[in-house]
């Protein structure tokens, strides 16, 4: 009788250990994030294209040669120590993430904040998809009743410090695997932002995640937006024109033409490296999109197959603005193609490839 009273207590104190900790947890992740200027490189291995080994074409350099070139300048989110001290420095698993801002991340139940700080010569902010937010922290301006109409947009020079909690409903659903992607992107001209580079990943996980909310049950993580980066929507149209060499006439439909930059994560034909990976690992995949029209892309990894809410795929459909998370365990060795499977975006570059050691 003694025994089971004591059994009893046991149990009693463990329940509420078990709800203290699992409060505890619910962690406040902060974030220094601004928006700099940066002359990007759609193609640093001019004069090779990457995918043939070989010189770029006639075809290819409309894209990377003719006109402005392979040099624009943009806009884009980078990651600073606490009080914006200092750049913080990508490390090797983060080198493929090329032109995206910083992976935001948070666990259900936890807080984010994120300081922002605009270095840019235009009004910009951050809007992020799926996790919960009031008017003030949404980062996109419109007629919507609010008083202050302003909502999180930030003037040249400025800063604003958002705060979005992780309600269940931001985090993985039913068919969902322990971590989902959302984006965030400056929302005060959406297209004109975006088209300059404003876009990043957040990344959403369930319950017992790694310290850094990224998801315990995976060895790898892979991020690649899809999108054709339409430089002449850009906010630095005139400033990419003002130091172009030729006639550069932004009413020219060649001149258009070679400002469509088809890359992944703004890099092009094989210039986004980094994908690598051992046999048998688990890799998760969070692909995304962005742009127009023209932006229907279709993922598809040559040697290998993977799982999609439990469907079993080696191509996947990603339009504007969403985000799609996929689980592969590579099973051959190799130097794997992998490229958007669009036939207009295959010739123009949309193409890397991906390693298996
Ligand atoms: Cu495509």
């Amino acid at each position: 009788m003694f025994q089971k009273k004591i059994n009893w207590f046991t149990i009693v104190v463990m329940l509420l250990l078990v709800f203290v900790s699992s409060s505890v947890y619910a962690t406040t992740r902060v974030y220094w994030i601004a928006a700099d200027e940066v002359d990007w490189d759609y193609a640093p291995s001019f004069p090779i294209n990457l995918m043939s080994g070989e010189e770029f074409t006639a075809d290819q350099r409309v894209f990377v040669e003719d006109e402005i070139g392979r040099h624009y300048l943009k806009s884009v989110y980078r990651e600073y120590t606490e009080g914006f001290g200092a750049l913080k420095q990508r490390g090797e698993r983060e080198q493929h993430l090329g032109i995206l801002g910083p992976v935001i991340r948070g666990q259900v139940g936890d807080k984010i904040v994120v300081h922002f700080r605009n270095n840019t010569r235009f009004p910009a902010s951050i809007h992020p998809h799926g996790v919960f937010y009031t008017k003030a922290h949404e980062g996109a301006s419109y007629n919507d009743g609010d008083s202050d109409r302003a909502d999180g947009s930030v003037e040249p020079g400025g800063q604003y410090t958002y705060e979005w909690s992780v309600p269940l409903r931001a985090g993985p659903g039913e068919n969902d695997p322990s971590s989902i992607a959302w984006l965030y992107h400056s929302h005060v001209d959406s297209p004109a932002d975006t088209n300059s580079g404003l876009i990043g990943p957040l990344i959403i996980t369930g319950e017992t995640p790694n310290l850094d909310a990224s998801p315990a049950d995976v060895d790898r993580e892979f991020f690649s937006m899809f999108n054709v980066f339409d430089e002449n929507a850009s906010l630095y149209l005139d400033a990419n024109i003002s130091r172009c060499s030729g006639a550069c006439d932004p009413d020219d439909e060649g001149f258009q033409e070679s400002n469509l930059m088809h890359g992944m994560n703004g890099l092009v034909y094989g210039n986004n490296q980094g994908y690598d990976m051992h046999k048998g690992e688990r890799v998760r995949w969070y692909i995304l999109g962005m742009g127009t029209e023209v932006d229907l892309h279709t993922p598809h990894w040559h040697g290998a197959t993977l799982l999609h809410n439990g469907n079993r795929l080696d191509v996947i459909e990603i339009l504007p603005a969403a985000a799609k998370t996929l689980d592969m365990v590579p099973d051959v060795d190799g130097i794997w193609m992998y490229h958007c499977h669009v036939n207009d975006h295959i010739s123009a570059g949309m193409m890397s490839t991906f390693t298996v050691k």
